[in-house]
């Protein structure tokens, strides 16, 4: 309840621009009291948002602090059910096991578990995702799709595709994907996908995907290893952006293709996932555990498996790392 009335305390100030709002108009539109109010606009000040407040005038937004909270995803979501559903907090180990607890308690499909900071962020194979404070978007994603189990790839090509269109759109940067899991901007890593769910043969229960986005960062940020692999969108805008916004652009992208994928399949997809990937007609080196094939990449196959041409015919990859 209280988060919602500072959700729309949030928007009112945001409303009057450069100007004041009184506390009578907020309690009338908020539909609460004068100390409610007072209590709420402190709880915001605790969060970092700077609010003046003049005898006889009113409130005033002066600073408004870079959040991924609930207040300021919510103006920038025009879904219907992706991102609806946040838990939100400041730093998290990781926000995929809370994901996991969250689906398992009924979470519905389209609920997000969104932080500030993971102090155990993590990749695939048990790597490691470097998620330092306010620089990125950390979040884990429910869906509840109605597929059998060896479907579930399709998934990560599916929010690939979505991250991918919506991060142009919003930054005019040359993003592509590069199988299965990684977007990149000139061959450095500026998303990771990780896709993990519990369900059995014939039928998913859940899906909780993990989404990895390098958004503010600076180079002073990573460790060493991490200068020479990965971008941010602001190392390669030369200029900042609003988390939020991309979030909320984000979940419009996805909602879409994945009514998409539930109506019509999963072709749409894999058309959009060629377009944007690095990989078609290039030679590359696939590992599977001990092994590696080398080959030049064809696309995808109708179920999302790569086709790799290899000098003793084609070959179907499910998934593993590929070096181009
Ligand atoms: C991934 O793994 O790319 C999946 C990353 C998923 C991260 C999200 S964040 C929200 C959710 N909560 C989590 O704990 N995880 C998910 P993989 O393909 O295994 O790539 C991992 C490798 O990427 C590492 O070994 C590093 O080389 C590199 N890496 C680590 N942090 C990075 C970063 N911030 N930007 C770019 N590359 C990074």
């Amino acid at each position: 309840m209280g988060k919602r009335i500072r959700e729309q305390m949030v928007r009112l100030l945001l409303e009057q621009k450069e100007g004041y709002v009184s506390g009578e108009e907020i309690s009338q539109r908020l539909d609460c009291s004068r100390t409610a109010i007072w209590k709420h606009i402190n709880e915001l000040r605790n969060e970092g948002y700077q609010i003046e407040a003049k005898p006889k005038t009113g409130y005033r937004l002066v600073y408004r602090p870079d959040r991924v909270a609930p207040e300021e995803l919510i103006p920038h979501l025009d879904t219907k059910y992706i991102g609806r559903k946040v838990r939100y907090q400041r730093s998290v180990a990781s926000t995929q096991p809370l994901a996991h607890e969250w689906a398992k308690e009924g979470a519905v499909e389209g609920s997000l578990f969104l932080a500030e900071e993971q102090v155990a962020g993590r990749g695939r194979m048990g790597r490691m995702w470097h998620s330092p404070t306010h620089s990125g978007i950390w979040m884990s994603l429910i869906l509840r799709p109605q597929i059998p189990l060896n479907q579930a790839p399709q998934l990560t090509l599916l929010t690939s595709v979505a991250i991918t269109r919506a991060l142009r759109k919003q930054t005019g940067l040359n993003i592509r994907i590069k199988w299965p899991n990684d977007l990149l901007i000139d061959g450095k890593k500026i998303c990771g996908i990780l896709t993990e769910l519990r369900g059995e043969q014939d039928q998913v229960h859940y899906v909780v995907q993990g989404i990895g986005i390098n958004v503010n960062a600076t180079e002073s940020v990573w460790p060493e290893e991490l200068k020479l692999i990965a971008t941010s969108l602001a190392i390669e805008a030369g200029k900042t952006f609003s988390r939020p916004e991309l979030i909320g652009a984000i979940c419009g992208e996805l909602e879409a293709l994945y009514e998409g994928y539930l109506n019509h399949g999963f072709a749409p997809i894999r058309i959009l996932w060629e377009q944007y990937a690095t990989i078609i007609g290039q030679e590359i080196t696939v590992r599977t555990g001990l092994h590696s094939v080398k080959g030049i990449a064809k696309g995808l196959a109708e179920n999302g498996a790569l086709l790799l041409e290899t000098n003793t015919g084609v070959q179907t990859i499910y998934s593993s790392d590929i070096e181009v």
